[in-house]
């Protein structure tokens, strides 16, 4: 009974403010938001200082609203940066981190855009989704080619999402109407890490082409508006999903992979809604992060965000304070896994790779399209690069990385090891530990175990099931097995003995990760996790002893390797399988044959999986005789 009253109080409120929404004139109380977003950008443009850009309607927006120095996505590359987006949470913590991947939340979470169609919103998203979340029914009221906020019902507040792809990866590297090329290569100002070739002062002056393109369609958008007269009732955001499109930016969890120009226009009638610091024509050094999205949105439609949710509104009615840090990450890239975490504060950017085993450029067939990509490579097996275009080749790669981004913008020296910034570098540990404690990451398990643990419930919800998955020993087990301390081999072989699959896995990689003296150290621990219960420790085994054992430790591991690299037994293990053999390079010759009689791309994998264990297997046979 006192339930039932309650209810209906509750419709009773939620009529009486119906009711009054429509007495003040109904939606108008509500601002229009407009997103302009676009593909694989980094700050490159005019009003961001640099003066090789062309850019005039981005600068002139900027001049009239508010610049973020700051503005960080979460994941460098498009699938986990809008995921990211869409839940407002840190896709580590709901297991969709990987590009690209398919996993489901929790039953009361929703996709943001919900909560602003509730509010009474027409919500249009023209056109990228690209979520790697199951999406519900009813997030978009037109979620297309087609979707514009000029199909909403008369005087209804609109919320719309506009995304140029002109300016993605791909369309850096295609030919291009010599109309639309107004940059000249000759000038271009190429990051320390790139080597100086044809090739890449093309590639990076194309790119610059395409920002000019893309801000054209902005400009057209912005005009759009205006001809509806709508500019005084409208908020605008501008920014990028993540870093440029090339090789180091896009997919890299540094700053280059993560820092995005970011731009907040508030017309004068909603100031009121616009952040504390919003001044017209200034600039906020506030970290702002994508996480940050989705309450922001319904902070602004006054709106208090849900609990859930793992970022903080940075204007309108739960504004919050200032974060001291934003968080960034790297999981599977298409077909090559890898498992980074990095941490921004204003000066220093702080990497922790806890695969330090494969290297930063690790070869996805997808970013080899690109020249720059091919010609990097190329003159790093020839021997011609200087030591910092070398780093992203070489393996192993550092355990941790320490940026001053004032001093080092490029991100070429790694301070990690600095005395002087000793205190800084263990502010940076301890704001990651925190971060992954509260978020309870998932990723710390492979990607194979992380949906075996989630059966019959969510990534997250196994995630925050102490019973299910002990983060705290996990991530213990992660950091002491990666962090390359050969005084460390005989506490990780003892890894390999634990009762935690999710250990022992760590125990397999710590190993792996030191090569030869890892091996010798853990080779009876290694030749036992041939036959573990669990099949990732016995693939991650048989890499270790594939490569840096005995002949006979390589045959044993190829068996095993073999058995798994068929994609009957599980898409993701097999996908580990194939990365393992790929890194034996010739000493997976014996198994060349069998190799070839594989077809690795199982026919009932969703399409978002298509196509990675194809690439697997032509890279992986490339490099045999
Ligand atoms: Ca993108």
């Amino acid at each position: 009974m006192m339930r039932q009253i309650c209810v209906t109080i509750a419709n009773v409120v939620i009529f009486a403010n119906a009711a009054l929404l429509c007495t003040r004139g109904g939606a108008a109380e509500l601002p229009n938001i407009l997103w302009i977003t676009c593909e694989d950008t980094s700050p490159n443009l005019g009003c961001y200082g640099d003066d090789y850009a062309v850019t005039p309607n981005l600068d002139a927006l900027a001049a009239r609203g508010m610049r973020y120095t700051n503005a960080n996505s979460n994941a460098p590359v498009c699938a986990p940066a809008r995921t990211t987006i869409i839940t407002g949470l840190y896709p580590p913590s709901t297991g969709a981190e990987h590009m690209r991947s398919l996993v489901k939340l929790p039953a009361p979470f929703r996709l943001f855009p919900q909560f602003l169609r509730d509010a009474g919103y027409y919500c249009t998203n023209n056109n990228k989704e690209d979520y790697n979340v199951e999406k519900p029914s009813g997030v978009w009221d037109d979620s297309s080619k087609r979707a514009d906020w000029k199909n909403r019902r008369k005087g209804q507040p609109f919320f719309a999402v506009v995304n140029y792809t002109i300016s993605h990866e791909s369309q850096i590297r295609n030919e291009i109407d010599e109309s639309d090329q107004v940059h000249d290569p000759a000038k271009v100002r190429l990051p320390a890490y790139h080597p100086d070739t044809p090739e890449v002062r093309r590639d990076w002056s194309q790119y610059y082409d395409r920002l000019t393109m893309m801000d054209k369609q902005a400009g057209a958008e912005l005009d759009k508006i205006e001809r509806a007269s709508l500019a005084d009732d409208t908020i605008i955001l501008f920014f990028g999903d993540h870093g440029s499109g090339m090789p180091r930016s896009k997919r890299s969890a540094c700053n280059s992979g993560l820092n995005v120009p970011f731009i907040v226009y508030f017309p004068p009638k909603w100031k009121h809604l616009a952040p504390k610091d919003y001044q017209a024509s200034r600039t906020s050094d506030r970290l702002v992060s994508f996480v940050d999205l989705a309450p922001t949105m319904l902070s602004l439609a006054g709106i208090e965000p849900p609990d859930w949710m793992q970022g903080g509104a940075f204007c309108g009615k739960y504004e919050t304070s200032e974060p001291e840090f934003s968080f960034g990450f790297r999981g599977r890239m298409d077909e090559r896994y890898d498992l980074v975490r990095s941490v921004r504060g204003k000066r220093y950017m702080y990497v922790r790779n806890f695969m330090p085993h494969r290297p930063h450029g690790q070869h996805n067939a997808y970013m080899f399209e690109t020249p720059t990509t091919r010609v990097w490579r190329k003159l790093f097996d020839e021997g011609k690069l200087n030591a910092a275009q070398s780093r992203f080749w070489q393996q192993p790669k550092e355990a941790e990385e320490l940026y001053d981004l004032a001093a080092d913008p490029d991100e070429i020296t790694n301070l990690a090891d600095s005395l002087e910034h000793r205190d800084e570098l263990e502010r940076m540990r301890k704001a990651l530990r925190d971060w992954e404690h509260r978020i309870k990451d998932v990723g710390f398990l492979s990607e194979w175990e992380m949906l075996d643990r989630s059966k019959g419930a969510t990534p997250y919800e196994m995630g925050h099931d102490p019973k299910a998955y002990d983060f705290d020993a996990m991530f213990a087990a992660a950091n002491k097995a990666t962090a390359l301390k050969p005084e460390d081999l005989s506490a990780i072989a003892r890894l390999l003995s634990e009762k935690d699959s999710g250990v022992r896995y760590w125990g397999a990689i710590g190993l792996l990760a030191q090569g030869k003296a890892g091996v010798a150290a853990g080779h009876e621990a290694l030749i036992a996790a041939l036959k573990d219960s669990s099949p990732i420790v016995r693939i991650t085994a048989a890499e270790a002893l594939g490569r840096f054992g005995s002949d006979e430790d390589a045959a044993a591991s190829l068996k095993v390797l073999l058995h798994y690299a068929q994609p009957q037994e599980n898409a993701f293990l097999s996908m580990a399988a194939w990365n393992a053999l790929d890194y034996m390079d010739k000493r997976a010759a014996p198994a060349k044959q069998a190799l070839l009689d594989i077809s690795p791309d199982p026919s009932d994998l969703p399409p978002r999986y298509g196509g990675y264990g194809r690439r697997l297997k032509q890279q992986t046979l490339a490099d045999l005789p």
